[in-house]
């Protein structure tokens, strides 16, 4: 299976409606267009020498089998995985030194860490347990979910329609709340790509409370809350639109926009935006409050791939935080759709002198993300297109005349570099997407030596296959902690059971904690996990920075829904045509057991679970009203709808409460109007 090649085992039958190209021709044709992309990067960056190393072998051809190869172990590979409840720790089955401790947690432990993986466009969050992988719970955010009852009822079928009533979302950075650069537990931001969103995750109760929908933006991408107290949250919108999109300068691509987003992470609302040129990116912040750093691609401006990539060049944008807060609060912008819009475009007034409020930094053209290290000193911006990373010195963004040279390092590391996280003692790990590994570099190395030498290099490891982001425990903090790392692989290809077209993606777990001299660096891969399509990024805390709630307390939504205890259980006639039923639920009854309303009757409910018990959640759903509500222990929700087909409907329990949770029941009458 997966030690043959995957083009010839795809081809096509001969006959039939489709026309029989070979699968091989397409990853030929698409080899052959980032060949030539790659080219004139290296054409362009005269001290890379060692033109060879950049042929490709790319992820359509012969990626899978050229792994598989690599790995020593071609078929037996699955195999070994396959049965690795046997190996010790539960599985550390290949590129192992043996030195890494299990990942497997005992029945009835827990993990060491909460993961937060944002799961693209399934629109959700996921919390993972590391090291153990084990998938602990989703909570959606952009996306309509049963289980949970999110977008069933009022409130939040209300949020999920103020933020633009789309019906999905494309969940890709999740961003932890910080105090002096430290987790707080307080709040997870998340931005969704494909509506221009942010949201935020309530970490008391794991459920998202607000969803920004940010105006002047189309796909908001980058997202990061500003180190090291949480002033701001920023966002990016990567594709350029007219400012404000409502039909003019459609043909005039020259005159689309691209913004950087400020909101307030309490209200969530939006302060002010930053025009400027090019698509942004990644963004990511310094630790002192001061510099926002993005990523962008495409400063040629183009709207199709040739103009994307032409240039040679693309810019780092640097956003000057108070600066543009000080230009803000001066008046120096333009408001559009009510929000002050700053120019940061070269040719701005506030760009000239010596003080810009965006400084525009060269790079390789298309580089993809931008990363800080934790202790606040460079931002990494992966290369994408080239086979480097650019170091930033933060400290020099301020005082250096020239950006070029805030660029102090920039080592070669590997086609297709995507992002990168860091460990506890001074080193860095990159993605490789076309390579397909994880590369391990040391940072001063790399700053010390010259520009597109591998001298920092310290190991390489295969993953499986074409890594996009990966992560180290809480390396977006100012304390990392150098033990785990996980590589969020887009494709799976041929590591698990054949489930059918669409694969599951690949995250793999690495142990870091241990530096060694040989080809991976100490690094080793311990679990494969494959995942629902499709995250794009995770953040890491200890178990000791999150406190979730287990029982809700009812004086959080005080005012807002009544807290309906057994005894107030009843049922209000407001008009002719409006009923509000008040119910209570514990094992197993609903109060009121039965109740009637009339055809045509907007009925709303307001169900209390009046238990304490922890994990004791009742469900309430009404068959053929489209009614679903999940009640967690002391929590109220609400529902409204149009009681418009007389009938019995036998309500009942979703979540298995009791024995008698069969019998948990009540019954809603509709009467004919006639
Ligand atoms: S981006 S890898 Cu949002 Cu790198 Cu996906
Ligand atoms: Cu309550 Cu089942």
């Amino acid at each position: 299976m997966g030690a043959e090649d995957d083009a010839e085992a795809d081809a096509p039958a001969d006959s039939g409606p489709v026309p029989a190209t070979h699968p091989e021709d397409f990853a030929r044709e698409h080899e052959a267009k980032l060949r030539s992309v790659l080219a004139d990067v290296r054409s362009e960056t005269p001290d890379l020498e060692d033109a060879d190393d950049l042929s490709l072998e790319l992820a359509g051809l012969n990626l899978g089998r050229r792994d598989f190869v690599k790995a020593g172990m071609a078929v037996g590979a699955a195999g070994a995985l396959a049965g690795c409840a046997g190996l010790p720790g539960g599985g550390n089955a290949d590129d192992s030194n043996g030195s890494a401790p299990g990942h497997a947690v005992a029945p009835g432990e827990h993990d060491e860490y909460y993961g937060f993986w944002s799961a693209g466009h399934s629109g959700e969050i996921r919390i993972v347990g590391v090291p153990s992988m084990r998938e602990l719970m989703r909570i959606p955010v952009f996306n309509y979910e049963a289980a949970r009852g999110y977008g069933y009822d009022d409130g939040t079928r209300r949020m999920l329609e103020d933020a633009g009533g789309y019906t999905w979302g494309d969940s890709h950075h999740p961003n932890l709340s910080e105090t002096d650069g430290k987790y707080d537990g307080k709040y997870l931001f998340v931005n969704d790509k494909a509506n221009g969103r942010v949201a935020r995750v309530n970490r008391r109760y794991f459920e998202t409370d607000a969803i920004t929908n940010v105006p002047n933006v189309q796909a908001v991408h980058g997202c990061c809350v500003q180190s090291p107290d949480t002033d701001y949250l920023f966002a990016n919108s990567e594709f350029r639109v007219p400012l404000p999109n409502d039909g003019r300068d459609v043909n005039d691509p020259g005159k689309y926009a691209s913004v950087f987003t400020a909101l307030d992470p309490e209200s969530m609302d939006v302060l002010w935006q930053v025009e400027v040129d090019g698509n942004l990116d990644i963004v990511d912040t310094d630790k002192d409050g001061r510099w926002a750093i993005a990523s962008a691609y495409n400063d040629e401006e183009g709207v199709e791939v040739e103009g994307m990539t032409r240039d040679d060049r693309d810019y780092v944008k640097a956003f000057d935080v108070p600066a543009i807060q000080g230009a803000v609060d001066a008046g120096e912008f333009e408001e559009v759709n009510g929000v002050p819009v700053v120019d940061g475009t070269r040719e701005s007034a506030l760009n000239e002198g010596d003080d810009p409020i965006v400084r525009y930094i060269p790079t390789p053209k298309s580089p993809h993300c931008v990363e800080v290290t934790p202790d606040g000193t460079y931002a990494m911006v992966a290369g994408k297109l080239s086979p480097t990373v650019s170091i930033i010195d933060i400290e020099r963004l301020a005082s250096e005349p020239d950006p070029a040279k805030t660029i102090v390092g920039q080592p070669k590391v590997g086609l297709g570099p995507l992002h990168t996280t860091f460990d506890d003692r001074g080193q860095a790990y990159t993605s490789l997407f076309i390579d397909s590994q994880v590369v391990k570099w040391d940072i001063e190395t790399a700053v010390n030596s010259p520009k597109g030498s591998e001298d920092a290099i310290l190991g390489k490891i295969d993953v499986h296959y074409n890594p996009g982001h990966i992560q180290a425990v809480q390396a977006m903090s100012t304390e990392p902690t150098g033990d785990w790392l996980v590589a969020l692989n887009k494709l799976s290809k041929d590591r698990f059971l054949p489930v059918g077209p669409i694969h599951p993606d690949n995250d793999q777990l690495i142990y870091i904690g241990e530096d060694a001299a040989d080809e991976t660096g100490g690094m080793e891969l311990v679990a494969d996990e494959p995942v629902y399509p499709e995250p794009h990024d995770a953040i890491f805390a200890h178990r000791d920075k999150i406190e979730p709630a287990t029982v809700w307390d009812p004086a959080d939504y005080e005012g807002e829904k009544e807290y309906v205890t057994e005894d107030k259980a009843r049922i209000d006639r407001v008009d002719d045509s409006t009923v509000h039923v008040y119910a209570s639920s514990k094992r197993s009854e609903y109060g009121p057991r039965e109740f009637s309303v009339r055809e045509g009757d907007e009925v709303t409910l307001t169900v209390t679970n009046v238990e304490g018990s922890r994990d004791i959640i009742h469900g309430l759903a009404i068959p053929e009203y489209d009614v679903n509500l999940a009640l967690a222990p002391k929590d109220t929700r609400e529902v409204t709808f149009t009681a418009d087909r007389p009938g019995v409907y036998w309500i009942y329990c979703t979540y298995f409460c009791s024995a008698l949770h069969l019998e948990m029941r009540s019954r809603m009458i509709v009467e004919p109007r006639s």
